[in-house]
């Protein structure tokens, strides 16, 4: 239920392991992308393994469930204006199988969930086949913890954490996973599972926000903030995240929110690191306008808009904080992104066209692409040499030769 970035990938993984899947998505759209044998997402090794499924039979798509021994919930977990967790999809596909299940179906939970949702919200709901939970009907959290650009090969890989409701839901969750998982399968209750996958996000995201904090230091300082992490990490016991221009990504930057919304009090350390990176975009546009303030009717090229290196996803992605934020402040911008389709007002299609006539070329996301064009030949087409780079991807060195001003972010 659910074909998302997990929910495809997971599919054709049980489906090339023998299984036969039934995926469904409500988005009829994406259905019949798929059925057209085509990929509504960009991830690494999904394709060939979606041509193979859907050619021998194993997998089939619908806007519609079908019996099945097992069901798997992979929908979004969006967040709401107030940052409580938005649990509407999960309610109403839980509500949507209800007619399809029977006795000794397995109801898995992917999606993040603030923790309490298998006992408070999907029992409640599952409550209604009529069939007796944990005796007729196994139900179980086994969160999602793969990396988006690596999700095939994380799915096999990465141990995996089960939480059943009972002992044999987790088990049957368990004998499931092993058919595809070669890490280790850790089991839990089922609240302790929801809470795990919470703390490693926000493990993440706390850290990336000391990172941030230090690179705003370092730059105070005028200390390169890259180098002083990368030599703090040879201490074997410490291992700081890369500073950038925020946290994007429907995970790392929403699903601390979900602590927050049940223990506010409590979690002091984990919302002011949510603030801490969600104002880091300011911090840019800041940086930025000091950079062009000589320039008259400065033009502004931002390079990247998803939220990481080598994906196309754009939620959250502090690049389109950092391009509203400059627009709001009155700034002509252009974009360039190779990875993202979706079209938005000064999206470039060619890096040429965003590079003409700009002053500025800001580096937002770290795709490897931008490492290695050709900037003497994109230098000839901007009206101005200059690079704000907030990844540290590019060389100073040789755009310094080429008769760039670099600036990096954190030094
Ligand atoms: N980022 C930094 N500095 C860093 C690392 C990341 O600024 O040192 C930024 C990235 O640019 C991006 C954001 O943080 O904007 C998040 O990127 P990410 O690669 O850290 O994480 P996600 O959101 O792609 O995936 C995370 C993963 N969680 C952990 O590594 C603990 C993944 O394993 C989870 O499955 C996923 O969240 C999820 O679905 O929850």
């Amino acid at each position: 239920m659910g074909l998302g970035y997990i929910g495809l990938s997971t599919a054709v993984m049980f489906a090339r392991h023998g299984m036969f899947v039934h995926g469904v998505d409500t988005d009829a759209e994406k259905i019949n992308i798929l059925k057209n044998n085509e990929l509504p997402i960009h991830e690494q090794g999904v394709k060939e393994m979606l041509d193979e499924a859907l050619k021998n039979g194993r997998l089939t798509v619908s806007v519609q469930p079908d019996e099945a021994d097992v069901f798997i919930i992979a929908v979004p977990t969006p967040i709401n204006p107030d940052r409580s967790a938005d649990l509407v999809y999960v309610k109403s596909v839980a509500e949507m199988i209800l007619p399809f299940l029977r006795k000794g179906s397995l109801v898995i939970l992917e999606s993040t969930v603030p923790p309490g949702t298998l006992n408070n919200l999907l029992i409640p709901i599952l409550k209604k086949s009529n069939l007796v939970i944990g005796e007729e009907l196994f139900v179980s959290h086994s969160p999602e913890r793969v990396l988006p650009g690596r999700i095939i090969e994380e799915l096999v890989s990465n141990d995996r954490i089960v939480g059943g409701i009972n002992e044999k839901s987790t088990e049957l969750t368990v004998n499931l996973y092993s058919r595809f998982v070669k890490g280790k399968i850790h089991t839990a209750d089922a609240a302790t599972a929801e809470f795990v996958k919470l703390i490693e996000n926000t493990y993440r995201d706390i850290n990336i926000a000391f990172a941030n904090e230090l690179a705003l230091i370092a730059g105070k300082l005028g200390i390169n903030v890259w180098k002083a992490i990368e030599l703090a990490n040879h201490h074997p016991r410490v291992n700081i995240h890369l500073p950038g221009p925020g946290v994007g990504g429907h995970c790392i930057a929403v699903d601390p929110w979900f602590i927050v919304e049940k223990a506010p009090d409590e979690a002091r350390l984990i919302s002011l690191t949510r603030n801490i990176n969600d104002g880091v975009p300011r911090h840019i546009a800041d940086t930025i306008e000091k950079i062009v303030k000589e320039i008259d009717s400065p033009v502004i090229t931002l390079l990247g808009l998803a939220f990481k290196g080598n994906v196309d996803d754009i939620r959250e992605s502090p690049s389109l904080a950092v391009m509203s934020e400059l627009k709001g402040r009155g700034y002509i911008i252009k974009a360039y992104d190779p990875y993202v389709r979706q079209h938005m007002d000064g999206k470039a299609d060619t890096i040429e066209e965003a590079a003409c006539g700009s002053d500025c070329l800001v580096v937002l996301t770290d795709h490897n692409l931008f490492k290695y064009m050709d900037y003497s030949k994109i230098g000839s087409l901007l009206r101005t040499r200059i690079i704000y780079d907030t990844r540290n991807l590019l060389s100073c060195l040789e755009l310094s030769k080429q008769g760039f001003r670099y600036i990096l972010m954190g030094s």
